[in-house]
């Protein structure tokens, strides 16, 4: 009946954020039927949740937008250097909307569970809706930093007050005004919206229990010339940004040598030239400093220095650049007055190591020092990263093998696309891949098309099912944990590494050795046929 044929599909892709939206448009090229569920009721991902005050990308606009259409990069504007949240929203609805994208796309509708039949070769896909759908090929899009970390924190249901999470920010205006407010988390997400949340608040108080390293933007509008020029030598920019390391490049200074092999002068002022220039490309100053402690500490050391410059009490200064990790290794913060807001009289900084949280009371936060008197709460304490949004559905491969399981020491996959014993089954920017150490569109785009060309080479070849062998998995996830281990990347209790969620196992997630080396690897994959039948890093496939 038609229902039943409605149901059964060639792809079911989960998430439309980036990464699900360009997966539509690319299956749909192929000619395969498709939809595309979203829990949200509107398209964008991270950028229909994050909505908080001072929501912004830390990737430059230009960079930070598809390449695939040359004529949506003519038709769009960006207002800034760097995009808000309300813009980059506008953008993908724009794209959804450009490319006719919403009729495959339906909202308020949650994955629960995948579960493959090895009869029918077929994904069953159940939604929150009740729905259940047959799919041949099942595509997570389901987002690195989209599974909102539960807070553990005593008493937190006592609070009488109002409490808000940057993760799932309300859509309604929200008003500070006169109101005592608590912002608990220093991240990215607090660090954005502390300095708006100030000059709204009566008093702010902000629980910071690890401090940030946190280098300015530097947002300034963006000019239409700018972007037209940007435009013109478009290729040759992207020719360049896909030869760096993390998917962006800036213009300015950086050295292809160690910290330590130039002058303290000379170093000095190569710091000083990135910090005016802002960004995260503060980080690729020198080419050591994700390699060598000491090179990093020269870094580390700069950016405090600037903390205690931009910070006038010295006691809030020295919590303030109380950092014992390496800097870059818990993710850089890009910010717009972040230190500054500390000197206004209505901002007060509670430093966790010397006040422990011991409860949230009805009207306040209780410290081992202090009963901090609040009317409202922000937890802007950040994600179950990576996993965490692939873990709560209920996934479920060949013999019974669950992802839950199979994952329950640290994510195992291929290229973070694929994961043995799931087949047909791809992610999008998932464990494994170079996904959140980058620019992440760079990284969906290149990840969509591999799978979008898989898919491809599979009908073609008039191949089943697709998976990798064991030992192509087995040989992957060495070499992430190989280059996490040559870095300084593990010396940070990151969410990178799951260590900001209780019980997590402790494993570096994303692989660290640039865009570059990883899109090779891809792509010698695809070119020898996806490795049917063998090989040390690879797919198999299964011809029926
Ligand atoms: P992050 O970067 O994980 O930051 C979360 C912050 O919340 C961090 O400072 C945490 O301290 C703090 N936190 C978490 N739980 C608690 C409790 N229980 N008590 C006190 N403080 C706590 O999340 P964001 O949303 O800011 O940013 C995520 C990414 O989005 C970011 O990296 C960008 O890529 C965009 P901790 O460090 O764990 O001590």
């Amino acid at each position: 009946d038609r229902m039943k044929l409605f149901n059964q599909l060639d792809v079911v892709i989960v998430g439309a954020g980036f990464s699900g939206l360009y997966m539509l448009y690319r299956i749909r090229q192929l000619g395969l039927s498709v939809r595309v569920f979203e829990t949200a009721d509107g398209v964008g991902g991270t950028w229909y949740w994050n909505r908080y005050p001072g929501a912004r990308c830390d990737i430059e606009s230009l960079q930070y937008s598809y390449s695939f259409s040359e004529e949506l990069r003519h038709e769009w504007h960006w207002n800034e250097r760097y995009g808000s949240q309300i813009e980059i929203l506008k953008y993908l609805n724009y794209v959804a909307d450009k490319f006719h994208l919403r009729n495959d796309i339906q909202l308020k509708t949650r994955v629960i569970s995948a579960i493959y039949d090895e009869n029918s070769v077929r994904w069953n896909i159940q939604t929150d809706t009740g729905e259940s759908i047959s799919a041949k090929f099942c595509i997570m899009a389901t987002g690195c930093l989209s599974m909102p970390k539960q807070v553990d924190i005593n008493g937190i249901n006592n609070f009488k007050g109002k409490t808000y999470y940057t993760s799932q920010w309300p859509h309604e205006n929200i008003n500070f005004h006169d109101q005592r407010v608590a912002v608990i988390g220093t991240g990215s997400s607090g660090v954005q919206s502390i300095p708006l949340i100030a000059e709204e608040a009566a008093h702010l108080y902000v629980f910071q229990r690890t401090p940030c390293f946190s280098v300015p933007a530097r947002n300034t509008p963006l000019d239409l010339q700018e972007e037209q020029a940007w435009n013109k030598d478009y290729n040759e920019h992207r020719q360049k940004i896909l030869n760096t390391y993390a998917g962006f490049h800036t213009t300015g200074l950086s050295y292809d040598q160690s910290a330590l092999s130039v002058s303290p002068e000379t170093q000095q002022k190569a710091y000083e030239t990135r910090w005016q220039l802002g960004g995260l490309s503060f980080l690729s100053t020198f080419n050591d400093l994700f390699f060598n402690k000491q090179s990093n500490d020269t870094a580390g050391n700069f950016v405090k220095s600037q903390i205690r410059q931009l910070v006038k009490d010295p006691v809030v200064a020295e919590s303030l650049t109380s950092q014992d990790y390496p800097v870059g290794c818990k993710r850089l913060c890009i910010d717009t007055n972040y230190y500054e807001t500390f000197n206004r009289p209505n901002v007060t900084l509670v430093d966790l190591k010397k006040e422990n949280i011991q409860q949230i009371t009805s009207n306040g936060i209780q410290t081992t020092k202090n009963i901090h008197e609040i009317d409202c709460i922000v937890f802007a304490t950040g994600f179950d990263a990576l996993t965490g949004a692939l873990m709560k559905i209920d996934i479920r491969g060949q013999s019974d093998s669950t992802i839950k399981k199979k994952w329950c020491e640290g994510p195992r996959t291929c290229l973070g696309l694929m994961t043995t014993d799931f087949p047909n089954l791809f992610m999008i920017t998932g464990p494994g891949s170079p996904s959140v150490f980058t620019n992440m569109v760079v990284s969906i785009e290149q990840h969509v098309d591999w799978i979008a060309d898989c898919l491809d080479y599979l009908r073609k070849n008039q191949f089943d099912t697709i998976e990798p062998t064991q030992e192509s998995e087995d040989a992957w996830v060495n070499q992430v944990n190989a280059i996490a281990n040559a870095s300084l990347v593990n010396m940070a209790n990151s969410w990178y590494l799951g260590a900001n969620v209780p019980g997590k196992p402790r494993v570096f997630i994303p692989y660290a050795a640039g865009i570059v080396p990883y899109r090779q690897k891809c792509d010698q994959v695809a070119a020898n046929g996806y490795e049917v039948n063998a090989a040390k890093v690879g797919c198999r496939s299964y011809q029926q």
